[in-house]
């Protein structure tokens, strides 16, 4: 007969329309007279309101196994677990509790981060919090081997940080530090503290950084750090979410020599957000780096100016009316505490710290001008027609931008208004209309910068990484082997965060479709292969469910699913956005298609889509996606940039024109383990790759490939570069919508807890084993009898696990299967 959880006294939560959630206590439970096993229940709450309540041993009982079909008020805990600093340790796990725990020490103890087990949970304080200091640095650092709770440090980025270093050093694997949570959450900035981090263990780098910028003799931990600026001033923006968002992803390995040193860094970024270059919602900016070149010339002498490629100008640089991609935000020309002067000078500073001297740099710039004067290119209609005329002998903005890029102006201007037509061998002209015209226009445009975007990457690393000679070997599977790899690498992953706009497009669909792929490789790293270890080892163990976002996955990149939709329309001359839905709604959304639950009809006409994602609903506006799908520029296009008589451009476009292929190429499995290939998923340009030509930017197979091809393959590369590594995660919370300090809004951060699945992740990591070693490394750390277990081993076709419950005292060596 199963026992209430309920007594007299038995403190709960209780549901509270204004607070959430307020702490009672039961006052009366009885049996009912009329019913066997049914209880009356009065509850109180703080504040002094009754709650009654009947239910029945067995519904109690589902409540309390989370199984619930009548909700009741849930455990509370005692109030000396209020300020716990792993979830972990309490005894009541629940919603309100573990809420009430994390508000309760950021509210009241102004402390930001709580382990949850595996997962460090971070919650964004948006104001200054002097706890990244050098001094802060040096107590975390150095703590190997001793636990953290024996310490007695409060939870930090920074103990994530040491983790992944010492077990770097004791595992000789690669880390991963997952950073995730949804956009504004804190995930770049954790990620740069962490690589200050990194940066600073062993020398004080923090202080020294603007003495020590632009000398030839910068050290490596300089050279790291200095990538931040320089990424976010080119890939970073302001939406109406966060000042600062990332609208790129990024992959940096810290590299480190045998002597756990940083040697190195290593970048790879994921497909940036292109079309807020020509343009932008209200409230929101194009990319910071504009501003920066804009407000930094402004008081600048015109024949200094001119060495930016902004000289001649009749307007004020200050303000958003000089340039037509810059005036759709003119509104928010300026963000609140931000220099955007200041912050040039930091850029430039940067780049001279990662080796782009200061040439180098104007030439950066005059592109950037470039595009600017190309925005404000005018593309009129001939008189009674709609065909698209551009006066290339009086338009300055055109003669700007050419003289800049090195392209005869005529040339350009033809080739925007008409398109070539190869009708079997004949090629004749035909006019496009003015819409028409400003998409090739504005579509060069964004090519040229993210060319520059990858191109800085690329020199990035090559001053960082391959030129150093870190002799990055594979070494996956031959931890025993005698060929140690000399370096190793910490990773962090920061992409931009889960996105949820009032209209949402390609770009949120992509950003959110990496969402989930991280959101998978999180579920399946703590919850499947926890699982499916316990069963392999056959110990008696409950399953517990857990949300799988697979079926999501499925519609995404699955065989008939949405991506291989899109670009199968994109390929089609004839293809455009409404016939892209029609194909959606007709593959997806029949009752017999199983992926109806998560693709979602619209009430509003048909021009969305809805997916059910693990974080929400998002309606998703297919207009534009075939176009932002294709990404490339025409072919007459991409022969005045290669031919351009600007050195320096020819060598950006070079690499814009190669990246999709090469990524495409290069994330293909097979490709990725070959000889050429390193371990990490990280490939160099032309190396393993099969699919391109000597022609940038046409493909062998005469296919150019699609933006969102060329990032669900990069997606599965960096997958499996995870799989290699040993991973850790925190998981940053919002705590208001509002960007205020210190405000705690606890319906939105339970839904990012819930939404993360951090409630279940603490769960399974207090009911499992936290530890496990093979037998093997087991005796090689604690005892001296290595090679009689590692004989042992070998006898065994699986390797056996040793598994450590929580206690030390219940430690249990579980017995192998099938042996
Ligand atoms: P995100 O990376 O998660 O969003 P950010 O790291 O850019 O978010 O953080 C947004 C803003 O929150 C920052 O500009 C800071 O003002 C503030 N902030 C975040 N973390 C801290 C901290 N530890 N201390 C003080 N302020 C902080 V996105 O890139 O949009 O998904 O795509
Ligand atoms: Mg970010």
């Amino acid at each position: 007969m199963a026992e209430s959880i309920y007594s007299k006294g038995t403190k709960v939560w209780l549901e509270d329309k204004e607070h959430g959630w307020i702490r009672g206590q039961v006052v009366s439970c009885s049996s009912s007279s009329l019913e066997d096993g049914l209880l009356d229940l009065v509850f109180v709450d703080e504040r002094g309101k009754e709650l009654t309540m009947s239910a029945t041993l067995k519904e109690i009982a589902r409540n309390a196994a989370r199984n619930p079909k009548k909700h009741l008020p849930q455990l509370s805990n005692d109030d000396i677990y209020d300020n716990v600093d792993d979830l972990i340790k309490l005894p009541h796990l629940n919603e309100p509790s573990i809420l009430h725990v994390i508000r309760n020490r950021y509210e009241s103890h102004k402390e930001l981060y709580t382990y949850s087990g595996i997962v460090l949970v971070a919650i964004n304080p948006f104001t200054d919090v002097p706890i990244y200091g050098q001094e802060v640095i040096q107590t975390y650092a150095q703590t190997a081997e001793k636990k953290r709770n024996e310490l007695d440090l409060s939870p930090h980025l920074f103990t994530i940080a040491e983790e992944a270093y010492t077990a770097m050093q004791r595992d000789l694997k690669d880390q991963t530090i997952i950073v995730s949570g949804e956009s504004g959450a804190g995930k770049t900035e954790s990620a740069k503290y962490i690589m200050r981090y990194m940066a600073s263990m062993k020398t004080n780098v923090s202080d020294v950084i603007h003495e020590e910028a632009g000398s030839s003799g910068t050290s490596v931990e300089y050279q790291v750090l200095a990538t931040n600026p320089i990424l976010e001033a080119f890939g970073n923006a302001k939406t109406s979410r966060n000042d600062n968002s990332s609208r790129f992803g990024k992959y940096i390995q810290i590299l480190f020599d045998s002597d756990y040193t940083i040697v190195g860094a290593r970048i790879r970024t994921y497909l940036l957000e292109r079309s807020r270059i020509s343009f932008q919602q209200r409230s929101e900016r194009n990319y910071h780096i504009f501003y920066q070149l804009c407000q930094g010339v402004a008081t600048l002498s015109e024949s200094e100016r001119a060495r930016f490629g902004l000289d001649g100008l009749r307007t004020d640089l200050t303000d958003g009316n000089s340039f037509r991609y810059l005036a759709t935000s003119a509104s928010s020309f300026r963000i609140d505490n931000v220099d955007d002067a200041a912050n040039f000078t930091a850029t430039r500073q940067a780049l001279s710290v990662v080796g782009i001297d200061s040439e180098k740099q104007y030439s950066i710039f005059r592109l950037l001008a470039a595009i600017l004067h190309l925005g404000n290119i005018d593309i009129q209609h001939r008189r009674d027609v709609k065909d698209a005329i551009i006066d290339s002998k009086t338009d300055s903005a055109l003669a700007k931008a050419m003289d800049l890029l090195g392209i005869n102006a005529e040339q350009f201007a033809r080739a925007t208004t008409k398109k070539v037509i190869d009708a079997r061998g004949e090629k004749y002209e035909s006019a496009r209309t003015v819409d028409q015209a400003v998409g090739v226009r504005d579509g060069v445009a964004k090519f040229i910068y993210n060319s520059i975007f990858d191109w800085l990457v690329r020199r990035i690393n090559e001053s960082l990484g391959e030129s150093r000679g870190t002799g990055i070997t594979s070494e996956e599977g031959s931890s025993e082997g005698e060929h140690r790899p000399e370096t190793k690498f910490i990773a962090v992953l920061d992409i931009y965060g889960f996105e949820h706009f009032q209209t949402n497009s390609f770009e949120q669909f992509c950003i959110n479709y990496a969402n989930e792929k991280l959101q998978q490789q999180f579920v399946s790293h703590v919850f499947k292969l926890e699982q499916a270890e316990y069963a392999q080892e056959a110990i008696d163990w409950t399953t517990i469910d857990f949300s799988d976002n697979q079926p999501c996955i499925d519609l995404i990149e699955g065989k008939l699913g949405i991506l291989a939709l899109l670009d199968e329309e994109s390929r089609l001359a004839t293809g455009t956005d409404d016939s892209f839905i029609d194909k959606l709604n007709s593959q997806l959304k029949s009752p017999s298609s199983h992926h109806k639950a998560i693709f979602k009809d619209h009430l509003h006409g048909n021009e969305a889509f809805t997916i059910a994602h693990y974080a929400g609903d998002v309606s998703y506006n297919v207009e534009g996606f075939l176009e932002k799908n294709r990404g490339t520029v025409p072919d007459e296009h991409r022969d005045l940039l290669m031919g351009s008589t600007n050195e320096f451009l020819r060598e950006v476009v070079e690499v814009g024109f190669n990246v999709g292929i090469d990524n495409h190429a290069n994330s293909h499995p097979h490709t990725s383990k070959g000889a050429n290939a390193k371990p990490d998923g990280m490939l160099s340009p032309r190396l393993g790759g099969t699919a391109h030509s000597n022609e940038p930017g046409k493909a062998v197979s005469g296919r150019k490939p699609t933006q969102c091809s060329v990032f669900k393959s990069s997606l599965l590369t960096l997958t499996e570069a995870l799989q290699q590594t040993s991973v850790h995660y925190i998981r940053c919370i919002k705590p208001n919508e509002t960007k205020t300090p210190w405000a705690f809004d606890g319906s939105l951060v339970a839904a990012q807890l819930r939404a993360c699945g951090v409630l279940e992740t603490i769960r399974i990591t207090s009911e499992g084993y936290p530890t496990r070693w093979t037998y093997g490394d087991f005796a090689e750390r604690f005892v001296d009898i290595r090679y009689s277990f590692l004989r042992l081993k070998n006898r065994h076709r699986r390797r056996p696990v040793l598994l450590l419950f929580p206690h030390p005292h219940l430690l249990q060596i579980s017995s192998h299967h099938g042996t």
